[in-house]
């Protein structure tokens, strides 16, 4: 009987849910600059007990640790560390690449690059997850700095070249020559719009990247497959705070830097971690919590990346939790619709790569993304650049379109929509060529 009157009252809770779910009003972004709600940051230079943070070292052994934890517990997650049994297969090497099609201004060096393919294993088993790096490098002496990013349709569609591995994850089937959700020879190339390697390479630059589906497939599953199902405690409920799907392709991103760290043709101090939207939100985080990246890029990162949760312009916090729940820990469901309660805002997450270069992109139809509060939450991140004795940002207006801003925290909103396109890239390199270093 009692367990009928459960049943009962279970059965009239699902109703009542989905008449609720059914009853959501569908989401109307706000456009309307004089409708931000007003809003107070918070400050990154006074702790959570209200001191004012006034040294470098104050900042180094307080307040740094105190908002990684508070980004930690309220948004992204908490991610496990290094697995004790990580190895590194490079199952391709090949110095000897034809890449691009010979034309007099080829420079030289990247007549032939090298390609390298490395098998990350994240538990040491053959049959574990693991992630495939897709690796080019310039032929133009050793060591080189190099950008790494994650990209969205496996590492066989960064270029056409036969010798990648086609990728054998789950992959959404909306992309080009993907059947029943896995890739296809038609599948290559698809995003070489993406990945100008001649560009790049010829100004001595490697890439290195791959799929994010290997880490974590993007789609909610109750963190059952990639590496939550690997790592994380089947028997015990999920923590509110545990890593979610972002929280995951960073901690994707370090254990590649953990291979290129033991890798003699790329300078380890010199990598540049980059990712465009929902990666870039990924890259931002990676970069603040890993400090072996030496600058960060955020193309178009959006909410939950560069832009501030607290204009609600564009994407908000409710939405993006409410689309996709596997992206944030369970905690940051809390803030929907209630930004203002939120102990950290995105300046702050810039503010974690200090004082390390870092440069945030916006595109000018991308306005789901909020390009203004993208560009602000880089200005905010200033006073924590310059008290670590840096430049911080150059300007305090948004700039005009095309106008980049290249001092340590570097800045362009271009033409044109959500994407990474050549002028971004561009801009990175020179960006790259500023503040990494020339070889
Ligand atoms: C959108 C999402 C954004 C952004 C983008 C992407 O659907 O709302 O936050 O991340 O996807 O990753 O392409």
């Amino acid at each position: 009987m009692v367990r009928r009157i459960v049943a009962w009252l279970g059965g009239v809770v699902l109703v009542v849910g989905q008449a609720a779910w059914a009853a959501q009003p569908e989401f109307k972004p706000n456009y309307d600059e004089s409708k931000v709600p007003a809003y107070e940051l918070p400050d990154p230079l006074v702790t959570r007990d209200g001191r004012p943070v006034a040294d470098a070292r104050t900042w180094r052994e307080v307040r740094r640790p105190e908002i990684l934890e508070l980004f930690r517990t309220h948004v992204y997650g908490r991610a496990p560390g290094r697995p004790a049994k990580l190895t590194f297969d490079v199952f391709d090497l090949d110095r000897a690449v034809e890449l691009f099609p010979a034309t007099a201004t080829r420079p030289a060096g990247i007549a032939h690059v090298t390609r390298k393919q490395v098998t990350i294993r994240l538990t040491g088993q053959a049959d574990g997850p693991s992630i495939d790096l897709l690796m080019y490098l310039p032929n133009l002496g050793r060591p080189v700095p190099v950008f790494l990013l994650l990209n969205f349709a496996g590492n066989h569609a960064v270029c056409t070249d036969p010798g990648i591995r086609l990728s054998r994850s789950w992959m959404r089937s909306s992309y080009p020559g993907v059947v029943d959700n896995r890739a296809t020879e038609a599948s290559r190339g698809s995003a070489a719009s993406r990945f100008p390697l001649d560009q790049i390479l010829a100004r001595g630059y490697g890439v290195v990247t791959a799929y994010y589906g290997d880490i974590d497939p993007d789609f909610d599953d109750g963190f059952k497959n990639g590496v939550h199902g690997a790592f994380d405690r089947p028997d015990a409920p999920r923590p509110p705070d545990a890593w979610g799907s972002i929280a995951a392709w960073a901690w994707g991103l370090s254990r590649a830097m953990d291979y290129l760290e033991t890798d003699p043709d790329v300078d380890s101090r010199r990598v540049a971690v980059l990712g465009h939207s929902r990666l870039g939100k990924t890259a931002l985080w990676a970069g603040a919590q890993d400090e072996r990246f030496a600058m960060v890029i955020s193309n178009n990162s959006g909410c939950g990346g560069a832009a501030l949760s607290r204009r609600c312009f564009g994407e908000t916090v409710t939405r993006i939790n409410q689309h996709f729940p596997h992206w944030f820990c369970e905690n940051f469901k809390r803030y929907n619709d209630r930004e203002s309660e939120l102990p950290v805002d995105q300046h702050m997450l810039i503010a974690l790569i200090a004082p390390r270069p870092v440069y945030v992109a916006s595109a000018e139809e991308d306005r789901w993304a909020d390009p203004k509060g993208e560009f602000l939450s880089a200005r905010h991140a200033d006073p924590v650049y310059r008290l670590l004795g840096t430049d911080g940002m150059a300007v305090s207006d948004m700039p005009e379109l095309g106008q980049p801003v290249m001092s340590t925290i570097g800045y362009h909103i271009r033409p044109g929509k959500h994407d990474l396109a050549l002028y971004d890239w561009q801009r990175y390199v020179d960006f790259a060529d500023k503040h990494l270093g020339k070889r």
